[in-house]
């Protein structure tokens, strides 16, 4: 039996992590029988992140190992797309994977009205005594991690209009078809749709809330991929 670790649910999502939603969503579509283990430590684990998938042989880390994995074992997430069609997808997971990922940590971890939901949320199993200072010292270094990728350098305004031109680029295939690449979902959806999910899924509204919430065809969307694959 496979085993995704995983972050635990949150914020009434599969998990918090966007790229464990998208490897439950590949486990769901490959077939394979499958089972959750929920961490919040990620230390341990091969990159220090999460999902990490157990297999048999070894801990395969990242969502696009399990994807390349699971490729392996005769997994067709991209069955029938064109090579256009595979390249604009690549296109649309970088774009959400590289750039809007970044969004919603700032969104979550540089809001002190998220904050102290996100502190009550990921680090509970630390110690209540130690649990400020431990927290603090954790969003301290995610906060300079996102000064040094360079997301959190722009103004609210200048943010804002840079994740709606990717919006953009989203609907602009959503306004064609039900999924992004047609009448049915396939790798890209499984990175966008949990993504655009998370966005909207911050716990307090912000800017960001407001835009995702307020659309109804990208809030149609993200509804739709998760009723087509329907995670236990
Ligand atoms: N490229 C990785 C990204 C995974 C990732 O960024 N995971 C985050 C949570 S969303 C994490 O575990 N972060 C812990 C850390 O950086 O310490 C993938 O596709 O799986």
């Amino acid at each position: 039996m496979l085993t995704l670790l995983t972050y635990p649910s949150a914020f009434g999502l599969f998990s918090a992590s966007p790229f464990c939603v998208k490897a439950a969503y590949m486990l769901k579509l490959s077939g394979h029988p499958w089972r959750r283990s929920d961490l919040l430590d990620p230390r341990k684990m091969p990159h220090r992140k999460l999902p990490v998938l157990r297999t048999p042989e070894r801990l395969i880390a990242d969502s696009d190992g399990i994807r390349r994995w699971l490729e392996a074992q005769g997994a067709e997430f991209d069955a029938g797309l064109s090579d256009v069609q595979k390249a604009q997808s690549r296109a649309l997971i970088r774009m959400v994977e590289d750039h809007l990922y970044f969004q919603v940590v700032l969104d979550r971890w540089g809001n002190d009205a998220v904050w102290p939901i996100l502190r009550d949320t990921f680090f509970t199993q630390v110690p209540a005594l130690i649990r400020r200072p431990v927290s603090n010292a954790i969003r301290r270094s995610v906060l300079r991690g996102l000064d040094a990728q360079g997301v959190s350098r722009f103004d609210e305004g200048e943010r804002m209009d840079r994740i709606e031109s990717d919006l953009e680029a989203i609907s602009a295939f959503l306004w064609q078809s039900p999924f992004l690449m047609g009448e049915r979902p396939t790798s890209a959806d499984l990175s966008v749709a949990p993504m655009l999910a998370a966005m909207r899924a911050t716990p307090v509204e912000t800017a960001l809330t407001r835009r995702i919430s307020g659309d109804r065809l990208l809030g149609d969307y993200i509804d739709r991929v998760d009723r087509a694959i329907l995670l236990p």
